[in-house]
């Protein structure tokens, strides 16, 4: 039987954008649409919305029911909760000593094929035993609700064998039972070739295929899987293979793709109809034009071309104005991008891909929650959706990208529980 109380209502929001409105990955003008409300507040029972608008009607909607707890939003901004899309959440060690040869104009692809980047990751993480993963992943989920993130997808990719994998996706999925963030998992042996299969890479793409696939499948450990295609990495027909292998097996497919060379990533991920295509840096028209035919998403990843000191930016404007779904994501990781803060990314987003405030929210919202099949659940404050919300120390949205490098984030509601408190974690 329905409650007959209200858990929390939010009320004395200044400005509540609610992303209500089209329900689909947000294209074109739509991602200008971000459905704000003044004069607001958001009722919750159960961890879910239950009302949400101006404050009168809200207030008249549940008339006489008893509200056990209200918080006053003191006329703050009020979001949906930021999704991340896109991290490399679970890994060993740190690579700061890389900042020195970055410095020296050493690109990351060299780094790679020197044995380090990526590779020196795999060996930290492959010596890190589960509890040491998981008390550092969970030091930077904390670091990412306190930016006001609520959702995180985190990928695999740093054990390259079949129980470092899995050692890292356990991680991933012990985080989520136990962090008020909700973790999605993917599964990506093909991030690198390991060192032992240097002179035999087709040897690593077959391990992954008819190897690591399976078992992660059967283990229920990871909802998707995702191929870095480049240059010295994975060749477009050994990424078309292992995406093909993981479609079959029911996995939901992404690709990094386009980054550093112009690889033809984008074309395969809308010729295998991948739900997002990540960084596309180098991507091309006709690339384009097959995610915009199958509607993949576009994650755009700008504090890695950033930290890279790549001197080119994702088309962001040319895919909004293509119909491509564009969302945003920090792709946390330690060495291209590391960074928690999505603060930082909408920042980026404005000024490096020249994505309005507007359609910045929306990437990280709307569209983020579209790039991890999730749009059903978050990423709009909608009647019957996860209550998770965020307010800022902010009356309008322009002011989160303008004032920039610092944490604008007041109060976190995950679920229904406020979860950060005038910015310090409860
Ligand atoms: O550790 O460098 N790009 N994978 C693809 C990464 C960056 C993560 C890393
Ligand atoms: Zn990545």
């Amino acid at each position: 039987m329905e409650k007959n109380t209200i858990d929390l209502l939010v009320h004395n929001i200044g400005l509540l954008v609610t992303m209500q409105g089209k329900q689909e990955a947000r294209t074109g003008k739509e991602m200008s649409n971000v459905g704000a409300i003044e004069k607001g507040a958001v009722a919750v029972r159960d961890g879910k919305i239950v009302a949400v608008g101006r404050e009168e009607e809200v207030r008249a909607q549940i008339a006489g029911l008893a509200i056990e707890e209200e918080l006053d939003a003191k006329g703050k901004l009020v979001t949906p909760g930021l999704i991340d899309p896109h991290t490399h959440l679970v890994h060993g060690g740190s690579r700061e000593h890389e900042l020195d040869l970055k410095l020296k104009g050493v690109s990351y692809l060299d780094i790679l094929a020197q044995g380090g980047g990526i590779l020196s990751t795999v060996r930290a993480t492959r010596q890190a035993t589960e509890e040491e993963l998981f008390t550092k992943a969970k030091g930077s989920l904390d670091i990412m609700l306190l930016h006001g993130t609520t959702t995180v997808e985190a990928k695999s990719g740093y054990g390259l064998t079949l129980e470092d994998e899995i050692k890292q996706l356990r991680v991933a999925k012990k985080l989520n039972e136990s962090h008020p963030v909700d973790l999605v998992s993917t599964f990506m042996g093909a991030h690198a070739v390991p060192l032992e299969y240097k002179e035999r890479p087709s040897g690593y793409v077959d391990v992954v295929i008819q190897e690591m696939l399976p078992e992660v499948k059967r283990q229920g450990l990871a909802e998707f899987c995702d191929v870095f295609c480049e240059h010295g990495v994975f060749t477009v027909e050994q990424s078309r293979q292992i995406l093909i292998a993981a479609k079959e097996l029911g996995f939901g497919i992404k690709i990094h793709a386009d980054e550093i060379e112009p690889m033809g990533g984008a074309q395969l991920a809308g010729e295998l109809g991948c739900i997002s295509a990540e960084h596309l840096l180098a991507a091309s028209d006709e690339g384009f034009e097959a995610m915009q035919r199958a509607g993949t998403v576009a994650v755009c990843l700008p504090a890695t071309s950033f930290n890279l000191r790549l001197k080119k930016h994702a088309r962001a404007r040319t895919m909004i104005e293509m119909g491509i779904p564009v969302a945003l994501s920090t792709d946390y990781n330690p060495g291209s991008s590391p960074t928690e803060s999505i603060q930082l990314v909408m920042t980026l987003g404005c000024l490096n891909l020249g994505m309005t405030p507007e359609e910045v929210i929306t990437a990280v919202t709307i569209n983020a929650a579209h790039a991890i099949g999730k749009a059903n659940t978050i990423g709009s404050l909608e009647a019957g959706k996860q209550a998770d919300l965020v307010i800022f120390n902010a009356s309008n949205l322009a002011y989160l990208p303008y004032h920039f490098g610092i944490n604008h984030v007041n109060t976190v509601i995950k679920n229904g529980n406020i979860v950060v408190f005038d910015g310090k974690l409860c």
